[in-house]
């Protein structure tokens, strides 16, 4: 099995404090070149693809129409970041095994809050759906557009210098139980190979496609190798 996973597009609504940067058509050029080059099975597209934080999900949704309706063409998986966390389609994290091999991919902002601590996460997961289930009512949804507009002014690159928090996140799953770690969210692309006990191991993160660029993770399962996925435009 082939997977290309990209994550952090924050697709906006086409304004000017958007932080995409990418021309739509260019951007489905660019896709549709790297997806015919190397046949992945599934796209896994691992959070932060919608910027719900600034914006409505069908504000995105117009003003990306041909880039929705282009990625329906595949097999795609739609993960959860932070700033798409209110959204109702997606999953929280992917998993897939393989001959014996288990590879998780996940956006990476649970690295943020809880650092082993289970019962924040429980109490982040359970406020979420919540508010999932109540945003359908225009009010609750605007003030929560309004709170992440007043929280979320600073740009996000220079935020994650602290790459190894979630290095050190990704190395604890790798222990417990997985082969491979996939994460998003810092705007980094990284890879690192580990071995434990004879077992390949690692960790990638899939960096992101804002601002012009175009990072991802092209990831073969059973030959057990990988490419780094970056050719940005600008
Ligand atoms: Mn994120």
């Amino acid at each position: 099995m082939k997977i290309l996973v990209f994550s952090d597009w924050h697709l906006d609504a086409g304004d000017p404090l958007g932080w995409f940067g990418w021309d739509e058509q260019r951007f489905i050029e660019r896709l549709e070149k790297t997806i015919a080059y190397y046949q992945p099975d599934k796209i896994i597209l691992n959070g932060d693809i919608f910027e719900l934080y600034r914006y409505r999900k069908a504000e995105i949704a117009r003003m990306y129409q041909n880039l929705l309706r282009f990625l329906q063409r595949y097999s795609v998986v739609f993960i959860r970041g932070n700033h798409d966390s209110i959204s109702h389609s997606g999953l929280d994290y992917y998993e897939i095994s393989y001959e014996g091999k288990r590879v998780l991919v996940l956006h990476g902002h649970q690295a943020d809050f809880l650092n082993g601590n289970s019962l924040m996460r429980f109490l982040v997961r359970m406020g979420m759906k919540i508010l999932r289930l109540f945003s359908h009512i225009t009010f609750i949804r605007e003030w929560y557009i309004r709170v992440y507009k007043l929280l979320d002014t600073k740009p996000l690159d220079s935020r994650r210098e602290n790459d190894f928090k979630y290095l050190a996140y990704a190395i604890r799953l790798l222990d417990r139980k997985y082969d491979a770690v996939i994460l998003g969210h810092t705007h980094q692309q990284e890879d690192l190979v580990l071995y434990q006990r004879g077992r390949k191991k690692y960790y990638l993160n899939s960096g992101t496609c804002s601002r012009g660029r175009f990072q991802g993770i092209f990831f073969d399962i059973e030959r057990w190798t990988y490419t780094l996925v970056n050719e940005g435009e600008n």
